[in-house]
């Protein structure tokens, strides 16, 4: 980065900046500005001293990446915000057009966007999970209409990398959401349709950000309880809902090993018609095998619930217990503790996202790194040596 960011994140003064590298505070405007260039010694000193942060491309080389926006863009987004904050429903899809976007303008532009929002600690993040055609966008729509009728403002967001929901995500999602599609106070977002599952869930935890700031009190995040997708989901909501079918164990529905243990609510759906006996024994031997379910949560335990989405039937017990759960983790502290740890996590989540893509674009198209590859093809060099001189040619750093 460049030194004058440096100083500015970390607050540190030119003047005192000067004086712990050893020269004058003229010389280092110098240097800020461009004026003029530090010499090896300095620049080690810099670079020690900054932990790698600067180092000699911040100064030799002119504005790395262009990430500056035009004065015009700048203000497309502002009154974007603004819109936003009006609770404007056609500025919110396009922010998180510009979220999900990988265009390189669009990704600056998001970067603005995101740096302006509030941190918005009202909201309650729930994510659902369970086998395809368990009831999940069927709970939404029943669940969430009766929450708007509450007067809370609920959006929804899916998230699947794979793409292969059942009847394609825009067509399967708003039909089973007829009424919360069409309703004024919710907000229907399908998954986004490429990607794998570390980008999707980026564009997910920042499309949830954009839709706090337009006033959703209510998120939902949709997952499909058979892949990897549920521990990336579990970390970006605030409370997890496992959706089972009426019938057999877990692992007979083919729900993924360890979903249970994570869920804070397990809901057996369907519990309606002839189904309804079995919905009863199904959940009497999941509230008897408490041992199946581990206590993530110090404060508050999980409990089981039966629901019909279709008839609408315990959906009052079960919005109870989640306003308990948040009641007694806002109360403890640890329901904001949570979100703080999650953004630790996001943090790496993104960084391990960018190397891969890093690796992906940029490295393995060089002339140089194609040569190594092909003198080990050849055994002309050998796997060790080749990945440590690829490895440091992306952590070129001494630490
Ligand atoms: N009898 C009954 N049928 C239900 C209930 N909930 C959902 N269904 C039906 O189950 C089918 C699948 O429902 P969805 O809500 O699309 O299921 P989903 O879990 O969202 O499915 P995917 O998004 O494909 O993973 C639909 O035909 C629903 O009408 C319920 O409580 N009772
Ligand atoms: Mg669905």
């Amino acid at each position: 980065m460049k030194l004058k960011s440096y100083l500015k994140l970390f607050k540190i003064s030119n003047i005192d900046f000067s004086k712990k590298i050893g020269i004058s505070n003229v010389s280092l405007s110098r240097y800020i500005t461009g004026e003029r260039l530090p010499e090896k010694s300095i620049l080690n000193k810099i670079f020690k001293l900054t932990e790698g942060l600067v180092d000699a491309n911040d100064f030799f080389l002119s504005n790395s990446p262009s990430h500056d926006l035009s004065e015009i863009h700048k203000e497309e987004i502002k009154k974007m915000i603004f819109n936003i904050r009006e609770g404007k429903l056609k500025d919110l899809a396009k922010a998180i057009t510009l979220v999900e976007s990988s265009l390189k303008l669009h990704n600056a532009q998001a970067d603005l966007l995101l740096s302006k929002l509030k941190h918005n600690k009202k909201s309650l993040r729930i994510g659902i999970t369970g086998v395809p055609g368990v009831g999940k966008s069927t709970f939404i729509e029943t669940f969430g209409m009766s929450l708007i009728d509450l007067g809370y403002k609920v959006a929804v967001l899916a998230i699947d990398p794979s793409s292969k929901r059942t009847g394609g995500s825009i067509l399967g999602d708003k039909t089973r959401m007829m009424k919360l599609s069409v309703n004024k106070n919710a907000f229907i977002r399908p998954s986004p349709s490429q990607g794998n599952l570390g980008g999707v869930a980026k564009r997910t935890s920042e499309s949830i950000r954009c839709l706090e700031e337009a006033g959703f009190n209510i998120i939902f995040v949709e997952t499909m309880g058979v892949g990897q997708a549920e521990t990336t989901v579990y970390d970006m909501v605030d409370i997890f809902l496992v959706l089972l079918l009426p019938s057999g164990g877990d692992e007979l529905q083919g729900i993924k090993k360890g979903i249970i243990e994570m869920a804070d609510v397990i809901i057996i759906n369907k519990a309606d018609g002839n189904l309804k006996n079995t919905a009863e024994i199904t959940m009497s031997e999941y509230k008897n095998a408490q041992n199946m379910i581990s206590n993530i949560r110090v404060d508050i335990s999980p409990e089981v619930f039966l629901c019909s989405s279709t008839e609408s039937t315990g959906i009052k017990k079960i919005w109870n217990f989640i306003k308990k759960f948040e009641k007694v983790r806002r109360d403890s502290g640890s329901f904001y503790k949570t979100r703080v740890q999650q953004q630790t996590k996001a943090i790496w989540r993104n960084i391990s996202l960018q190397s891969q893509d890093h690796i992906e674009y940029k490295l393995k198209s060089k002339d140089s790194i194609k040569k190594i590859i092909k003198d080990v093809e050849k055994n002309n060099f050998d796997v060790n040596n080749a990945s440590r001189i690829i490895f440091d040619s992306i952590f070129k750093s001494n630490s």
